[in-house]
Formats: C-alpha cells, sequence, structure tokens
C-alpha cells in the first residue's frame, strides 16, 4: 500500500475521525496490507502526533481521548487479524503481559501481545494497572516462562523494578524472563532494575523474547 494510505489513516485517528479510520482498515485488511505496518506507519503516527500536542498544550485531553478511541477501535480488528495470521501450533513459551499499577494505557501492550501470539508465544494479557502481587500471582498461576510489563508514565516506572524485586523474593528470577517496554523505558533503566531487556516496539519485542527463551 502508498505512502497516502498510511498518512490517509494517521489523519483519520488526528481528525478522530472513526467511522473513515475503520473504512481504510477494512479496505487495508481486504486488499492484504500488513496489519502491523497499518498500526505502526499509520495509526501510530497519527496517535504520535495529537501526544505530542497534547504535550505541548495544543490540544487538550477530550480530544486525545477521542484519538485514543479511534485508534483502539482501529487495533482492535487489527489484533484480531494479527493473531489470526499466527502460524505455529507449537508454543515457544508462556508469557503474562501487563501494564503496571498506575497506568491505565493498554493499545500498545495489546499490540504487542498481539504480534507475540501471532508468532508463535503463548500470552496471558492481564490487562492494565496492574498491581505487583497480581504480576506474581498470574506468574506462578500460569507457569510463565517470561514476564512483560509496559508503561508509558514516567511515574509508575518504579513498579517495574519492584515486581522484579518481588520476583526475587519469591525464587522466580533464575525461572522466568523478564522484559520491559514502553516509551519511558530506555536500556539504562533496564539494566538498572535488573530486566533481562527491553523492548523498543512489537517486532523488537518478539526477537528479544525469542533471544530470551533460547528460540535464535
Ligand atoms: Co496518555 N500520555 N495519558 N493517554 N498518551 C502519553 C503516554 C504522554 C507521553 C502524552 C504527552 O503528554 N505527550 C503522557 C505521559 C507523560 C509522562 O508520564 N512522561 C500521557 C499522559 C500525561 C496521560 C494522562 C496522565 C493524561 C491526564 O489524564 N492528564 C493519562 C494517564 C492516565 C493513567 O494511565 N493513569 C493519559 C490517558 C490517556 C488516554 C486514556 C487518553 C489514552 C490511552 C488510551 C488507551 O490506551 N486505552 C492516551 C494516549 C493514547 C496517549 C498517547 C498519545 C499514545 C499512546 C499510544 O497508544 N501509542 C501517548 C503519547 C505517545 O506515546 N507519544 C500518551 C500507540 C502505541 C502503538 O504505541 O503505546 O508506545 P506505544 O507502544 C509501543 C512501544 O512503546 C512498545 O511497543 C508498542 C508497539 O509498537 N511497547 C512495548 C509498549 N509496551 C511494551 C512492552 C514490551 C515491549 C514493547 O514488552 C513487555
Amino acid at each position: 500500500m502508498d505512502r497516502d494510505y498510511f498518512d490517509a489513516l494517521a489523519q483519520t485517528v488526528i481528525d478522530g475521525d472513526v467511522e473513515e479510520c475503520l473504512k481504510l482498515v477494512n479496505r487495508g485488511i481486504e486488499n492484504g496490507v500488513d496489519p502491523v505496518e497499518t498500526i505502526e506507519k499509520g495509526l501510530a503516527r497519527g496517535i504520535k502526533k495529537v501526544g505530542d500536542d497534547f504535550g505541548a498544550g495544543n490540544v487538550f485531553l477530550p480530544e486525545l481521548i477521542m484519538a485514543a478511541d479511534v485508534m483502539q477501535q482501529a487495533t482492535t480488528i487489527l489484533d484480531k487479524e494479527i493473531k489470526s495470521e499466527g502460524t505455529s501450533r507449537k508454543t515457544l513459551g508462556k508469557i503474562v503481559i501487563g501494564t503496571v499499577k498506575g497506568d491505565i494505557h493498554d493499545i500498545g501492550k495489546s499490540v504487542v501481545a498481539a504480534v507475540l501470539q501471532a508468532n508463535g508465544f503463548d500470552v496471558v494479557d492481564i490487562g492494565t494497572d496492574v498491581a505487583v502481587e497480581e504480576f506474581i500471582k498470574s506468574v506462578k498461576e500460569n507457569e510463565a516462562d517470561c514476564l512483560g510489563m509496559s508503561t508509558l508514565l514516567t511515574l509508575p516506572l518504579q513498579v517495574m523494578g519492584e515486581v522484579i524485586q518481588k520476583m526475587d523474593e519469591e525464587g522466580l528470577r533464575g525461572k522466568v524472563k523478564v522484559i520491559v517496554g514502553g516509551c519511558p523505558v530506555t536500556q539504562e533503566f533496564a539494566d538498572e532494575i535488573g530486566a533481562d531487556a527491553v523492548g523498543f516496539d512489537a517486532a523488537d519485542a518478539v526477537i528479544k523474547v525469542r533471544a530470551l527463551l533460547s528460540h535464535d
């Protein structure tokens, strides 16, 4: 699909135009456009622009919420497409993933979950605003091989460190790998809290988890 298609998609998010957005998304699906590209090259550029304008005080919360709603409706359709494209039957490992306590941002984490699942991992998505104890409980109950934590906010970053510390105390760190991600998460931060890897986007998360679980 050409550049104009992705630009038009980004613009629908900026405009908060859900009808036009879903029309374009469905047209892309019919024409075989890679759903991950639709998100990364189209929708994500639009929401990033709105986020930057929000950060600069040029747009306000209602516009941000409208744009996020468009983005979420579109990614819900695309996440299903991504998952249905998964070909691997044998699971490459089980991953529990969630957004940490204090943060309700859901879209990026869900995209990462869908792409991991499409690439053969068994993914348990435990949602957003997840407390330390809930992560630990889910890792134990699901006998996870890997834990993924996401945040887009600066303040809840510390929760990631608290989860890793608790995993240490519970004797889980030898068995369970940890990947962290989201826009404020840097390699330095990941090293500081003792995470095994940081994922910078969904494709990078797949590469890192594959490496952590020794599938490369
Ligand atoms: Co909010 N928000 N938001 N927001 N929001 C940001 C994050 C912000 C940077 C905007 C800004 O000010 N420029 C800013 C954070 C500032 C900071 O802390 N440093 C911010 C703020 C301040 C807030 C509120 C506090 C606003 C308020 O109420 N005053 C509030 C927070 C509420 C809370 O959580 N307690 C809030 C609320 C919201 C909405 C509800 C309106 C909505 C979220 C809707 C939803 O998720 N259901 C929203 C949105 C949409 C954004 C922006 C614009 C876009 C986020 C997004 O969906 N991106 C965002 C600005 C931005 O990111 N530039 C912003 C698209 C998505 C595909 O990308 O999430 O980055 P992303 O995920 C990527 C990678 O990061 C990576 O892979 C993903 C796919 O490529 N990745 C991982 C993510 N997690 C990973 C995990 C991994 C690996 C990779 O391994 C486990």
